[in-house]
């Protein structure tokens, strides 16, 4: 049975792009989210996100007829679940962050009722292992005049398939169509199905597997990023300490064949590499000892560039012992999580802005080219230009290597550069 209507519930980072992709293969897709100001802004044929090249494709999509946004599902062949996977709040400091699976329940709540027999369910948000098979006993409690994989087997009328996203934010139209595919189906029905769907655009290989191995892997691939960003930033720290340009000294250890040492920075941010692999300790708390351990490592990092901060400020009053800290600017260059992106969750520079924003008693000033203005109501934090920030500041902190920070000469003398530019 081929797939005529494609709905992708939850219009983010992930899926908008995915139903942008379906429909520039001439599919009609449906995509569906409770926020009004994303449906409607999709309805006008523009992009709520920042991602190059997406804004044509759904501008194309939409005029043509393709994508239309809704806030409530409707009736579709395939359903593509691609939404949030937060923690629970956290009780007590040093708690392991426990998964929060509850918009994953609410998109199978509302995709329920508009299943039929033939339909397939694909849920793509990062997800502790079992999620899939947790949705798919809400669906079938949901539909009882139905049956599931868990039950039915290859015999099921609806087939389940994880198949989770893997594209880099800033990348994701090329990578969308060029990555390959883990496709974990809960039957080997399920990943036929699901990869007879996803061939629709995608020009990589797509890989099948089962439900539990294709969450695992995602959450593998990213926590084994973040094992070896820790590592980057360890020995920011440790070269730091010894005097020592960790810069040169990771550009010289990399031309070792075997050796490929990642980048330090502020800290990692973004809603994956920080997020998934507590979805791994919290299952395995007593085994997953190194993965905790780089998520400790690199969770630290924002309140050692604080520090370095203090320590700069202290410098330059010691050095102008007629001023006090009230006569102190600082300016903080890049908010977003990575570089050239508009994205602000779980952002590292974010934070560390904020934090010295609240502690300092003089002005703090940020420069992001890629918003227009603050998402924060902070009235001691004020946005201004690069070339403003480089005249105004006394102090002077990198926290993102956006394009437009990289340049061969920086006017200010006070500098903690996070990552290495300058
Ligand atoms: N970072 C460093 N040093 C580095 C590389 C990254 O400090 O050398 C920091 C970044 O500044 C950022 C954070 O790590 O704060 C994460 O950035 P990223 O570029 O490593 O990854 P994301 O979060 O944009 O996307 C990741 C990707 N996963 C892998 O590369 C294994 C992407 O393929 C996934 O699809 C995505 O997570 C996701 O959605 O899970």
């Amino acid at each position: 049975m081929s797939f005529n209507t494609i709905s992708v519930i939850g219009l983010g980072y992930i899926g908008l792009p995915t139903a942008a992709m379906f429909a520039s293969r001439k599919k009609k897709v449906i995509g569906v989210d409770v926020n009004q100001r994303a449906v409607d802004t999709i309805n006008r044929g523009e992009i709520h996100i920042v991602e190059p090249d997406l804004d044509m494709i759904v501008h194309a999509a939409v005029t043509e007829g393709y994508l239309k946004a809704v806030l409530t599902p409707e009736p579709a062949d395939a359903f593509l679940i691609a939404v949030p996977t937060p923690f629970l709040p956290v009780q007590m400091e040093g708690d392991i962050p426990q998964p929060d699976l509850k918009y994953i329940e609410a998109a199978a709540n509302a995709i329920a009722p508009m299943l039929k027999k033939g339909d397939l369910v694909i849920l793509e948000s990062t997800s502790p292992v079992g999620a899939t098979e947790q949705m798919a006993e809400w669906l079938a409690a949901a539909r009882p005049d139905l049956t599931f994989p868990q039950a039915a087997g290859d015999n099921a009328d609806v087939n389940v398939a994880h198949c989770p996203e893997r594209v880099l934010p800033g990348h994701v139209v090329r990578e969308l169509v060029e990555n390959d595919r883990v496709i974990g189906g809960m039957t080997a029905k399920c990943s036929a199905r699901a990869v007879e769907l996803y061939k629709t655009f995608v020009q990589g290989e797509c890989v099948i597997t089962n439900a539990r191995t294709a969450e695992m892997a995602k959450l593998t691939e990213n926590s084994c990023r973040d094992v070896q960003i820790a590592f980057a930033n360890e020995l920011s720290i440790i070269c730091d300490k010894l005097d020592i340009d960790v810069w040169e000294l990771i550009s010289l250890a990399n031309r070792h064949p075997r050796i490929n040492i990642l980048q330090p920075g502020p800290g990692v941010g973004g809603h994956c590499i920080a997020v998934d692999p507590w979805f791994i300790v919290s299952k395995t708390p007593n085994e997953a000892k190194l993965i905790h351990t780089a998520r400790k490592v690199n969770d630290a990092k924002p309140e050692w560039v604080i520090n370095k901060v203090k320590i700069a400020i202290a410098d330059f009053l010691q050095a102008n012992p007629e001023k006090t800290a009230k006569d102190v600017t600082i300016a903080c260059y890049g908010l977003a999580f990575k570089p050239d992106i508009d994205d602000l969750r779980e952002s590292p520079a974010l934070n560390i802005t904020k934090k010295i924003a609240e502690m300092h008693a003089g002005k703090v000033i940020a420069v992001e080219p890629n918003i227009k203005e603050l998402p924060v109501v902070n009235t001691a934090l004020r946005l201004v230009s690069f070339e403003e920030a480089e005249k105004m500041a006394d102090v002077h902190l990198l926290l993102v290597d956006h394009k437009e920070f990289k340049k061969e000469s920086f006017g200010g003398n006070c500098l903690i550069d996070t990552k290495g530019i300058w």
